[in-house]
């Protein structure tokens, strides 16, 4: 019997196409730059399955100065309630906010800007059902989400500030809302106590980059390299989608990370 999955309920995204020069998005750890025609290879293939998940997908053109643009969610949140602009913490990706505000306007009513200080990304922000975690990090900053927690309140939703285990890129670079009462998450997050009263499935050691899944409706999209977390997920009861993530690891990047999704109502 499935679990309740109202918050992962989603039917339409956006997304934006990896633009020419996505090859050179940033890299903590260079393990070879992704090859242009295979990124864009993955990524029609996760439109793809976000489509068949139920989910109308628009495509953003893309953005020529901002090679890690494609990763759309690190700029925006957005909620059925409207959207909030975020300060994306890398200096190479922060005009990437402003980009979206034309096509954030055009579909949402509410569309709220951070004041100018601190940084955020959509990255280190996780919406579960009774609040919205927001993961310090290198690219969210104390004043950045305390600002969002304001941001979050005109939305009628309650954020927290908790903390990302060091090294770690993004907050959700550790963890995905698989249901209304599961995350999946690695080890380390899960030792933090962030998920306390949570039903919680840790992934297998060595599979850490496979916690960043994506529930949408009523599959979970996970990576195709990742064997033992698809395995776990499956013994679970969830119908897992496995996609090529090779060259978008490579940008350190993950399944959430591709799309702003939200339900129209
Ligand atoms: C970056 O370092 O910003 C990009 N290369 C990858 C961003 C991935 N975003 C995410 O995990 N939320």
């Amino acid at each position: 019997m499935p679990l309740p999955n109202e918050t992962c309920r989603f039917d339409a995204a956006l997304v934006r196409e990896p633009c020419g020069r996505a090859a050179e998005g940033l890299r903590a750890v260079d393990r070879g730059a992704p090859d242009l025609a295979a990124l864009r290879r993955e990524h029609d293939a996760y439109v793809a399955a976000l489509e068949v998940a139920g989910v109308t997908v628009e495509r953003l053109p893309p953005l020529e100065a901002f090679p890690d643009s494609m990763f759309v969610e690190d700029p925006a949140l957005v909620f059925e309630q409207g959207a909030i602009l975020l300060r994306p913490g890398a200096a190479s990706r922060f005009g990437e906010a402003v980009e979206l505000v034309p096509a954030l306007r055009a579909r949402f009513a509410t569309v709220v800007e951070l004041p100018p200080s601190g940084h955020v990304d959509g990255g280190d922000v996780l919406t579960t059902p009774d609040g919205v975690l927001i993961g310090l990090s290198a690219r969210t900053d104390r004043a950045g989400a305390e600002a969002l927690v304001v941001a979050l309140a005109r939305l009628g939703r309650r954020g927290t500030v908790v903390a990302t285990p060091p090294g770690v890129l993004h907050f959700k670079s550790d963890c995905s809302l698989l249901d209304d009462e599961t995350v999946l998450a690695t080890g380390r997050l899960a030792a933090s106590g962030v998920f306390k009263g949570r039903r919680v499935l840790t992934v297998p050691a060595g599979e850490e980059s496979a916690a960043n899944a994506l529930r949408v409706n009523d599959v979970v999209l996970a990576g195709s390299r990742y064997p033992r977390t698809i395995g776990l997920l499956e013994r679970e009861g969830y119908r897992v989608v496995k996609l090529a993530i090779t060259e978008v690891s490579k940008l350190d990047a993950g399944l959430s990370c591709m799309s702003l999704r939200w339900r129209r109502g």
